[in-house]
């Protein structure tokens, strides 16, 4: 058999797989996406704007264009080495088109694990083809604009050459597929958020977020934060009165993971703790975040003890040392498990040592060489203490009373 034979072999078989994959996630896209509501369209956003941010961590890529063009047409644009274009060896079609046609293992509402930064690019690239109307990549690297068209996931023509350019980057545009969502109309804010928090999570990364939609009104933010988490919490605790003026930042690197925490107290009464794991919203948190609370705790009530802020047989209970704390908690790791119903919750055990030995010794220093920082904070969880003594007392004062009332009613 010659070589070119072979590679047309392996192009069918790969076809046949290719349109099984493409409808396996256009009969069920609720598996992929979460849903087929707004929600679920936003994530296909989400999908393609993740894997620019994964070259943009892989250290190759500075800004990323997001653009909402007219008739809610999405366009990504990365300025990174541009997905290689060559043929892939195992599958024998172009890299661009195993990207966006291969389902890969593993979905976030699949069965887990889902590969983060430096690992396999185009995670969600095929779903996202999948579920859209039409779909094109260009790819700009080496001198030439390289052009590929989808329609409902199937490519019009291989991977071509259509024109010349000095540029470098992978430039994306989709329509969602109407006939899948409930609605194919994007909500701004709701990306503008998400993009900001991205924008936060990885620092330095500019993001420029584009509305085309309305000629009258056409939005644009352009978001870099070279203090990374550090501004995040700066950003959410700006309409409140901080306690001390510096966020506090603390961070540990061990072999492939990281860990970093920023935090600051202000003078409300809620707490607001935001945890990432591989730069995905944890809303039902994981290891990660209970390691950071624990260590808080702890942390707080040994400095107490040690300054004599608490007595020896006063402790602050995990809620008091919350109050007013606004904190984020972002982990980076390989091979990340995400749990429960959502997947929305760490899993990784050792994401729980990691945070919590980070928090205790690090924080421990901080206070012990900002000790007006620490007075500040510990004067807060010790007020938050108090009013919970004096509500568990007066409840307990209440319950006796009525006792005795119920025990003296007549009859
Ligand atoms: F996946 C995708 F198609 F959705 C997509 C990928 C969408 C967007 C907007 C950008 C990208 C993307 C992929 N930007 N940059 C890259 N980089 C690579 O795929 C790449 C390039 C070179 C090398 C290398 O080892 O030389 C490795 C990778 C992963």
């Amino acid at each position: 058999m010659t070589d070119i034979q072979k590679v047309e072999t392996t192009y069918d078989e790969s076809q046949i797989q290719v349109l099984e994959g493409l409808e396996a996630v256009r009969k069920r896209p609720g598996m992929y996406i979460g849903s087929t509501s707004q929600r679920g369209l936003h994530h296909l956003v989400y999908e393609i704007v993740d894997n620019a941010i994964d070259e943009a961590l892989a250290g190759y890529c500075t800004h990323i264009e997001v653009t909402i063009e007219k008739d809610n047409v999405i366009s990504v644009r990365d300025n990174g080495r541009g997905i290689p274009v060559g043929i892939h060896h195992k599958m024998g079609i172009s890299t661009v088109e195993v990207v966006y046609t291969i389902l890969h293992a593993g979905g976030k509402f699949g069965d887990g694990g889902y590969k983060v930064s430096g690992g396999l690019h185009g995670v969600g690239a095929s779903v996202v083809n999948a579920l859209s109307q039409w779909l094109t990549v260009d790819v700009y690297l080496d001198g030439h604009v390289h052009s590929i068209r989808f329609n409902r996931g199937v490519p019009e023509s291989p991977l071509h050459i259509t024109g010349d350019t000095n540029e470098r980057g992978t430039f994306v545009r989709f329509k969602a597929d109407d006939t899948i969502f409930e609605t194919v109309e994007y909500d701004y804010d709701v990306l503008l958020g998400r993009l900001r928090e991205q924008a936060f999570l990885n620092a330095g990364v500019t993001i420029t977020f584009t509305d085309q939609r309305d000629d009258e009104n056409i939005r644009v933010n352009e978001m870099c934060y070279q203090g990374g988490i550090r501004e995040f919490v700066e950003h959410l605790n700006r309409n409140k009165t901080p306690l001390h003026p510096e966020v506090i930042y603390l961070s540990a690197q061990k072999e492939d993971s990281m860990a970093e925490v920023a935090m600051q107290y202000n003078d409300s009464y809620t707490d607001l703790i935001l945890s990432f794991a591989n730069n995905i919203h944890t809303t039902d948190g994981g290891t990660h975040e209970s390691g950071f609370k624990t260590a808080l705790t702890r942390t707080m009530n040994d400095y107490a003890h040690k300054y004599k802020l608490l007595k020896d047989d006063e402790k602050f209970s995990g809620e008091d040392v919350l109050e007013g704390l606004t904190a984020i908690v972002s982990v980076k790791l390989t091979d990340a498990q995400f749990e429960g119903q959502t997947k929305a919750r760490l899993g990784n055990t050792q994401m729980r040592a990691m945070v919590s030995s980070l928090v205790y010794e690090k924080l421990t220093t901080y206070y012990e060489e900002n000790p007006a920082v620490a007075k500040a904070i510990i004067e807060k969880s010790i007020n938050a203490s108090r009013a919970r003594e004096a509500a568990r007392r007066a409840r307990d004062v209440a319950r006796r009373k009525s006792a005795l009332e119920t025990a003296s009613l007549p009859g």
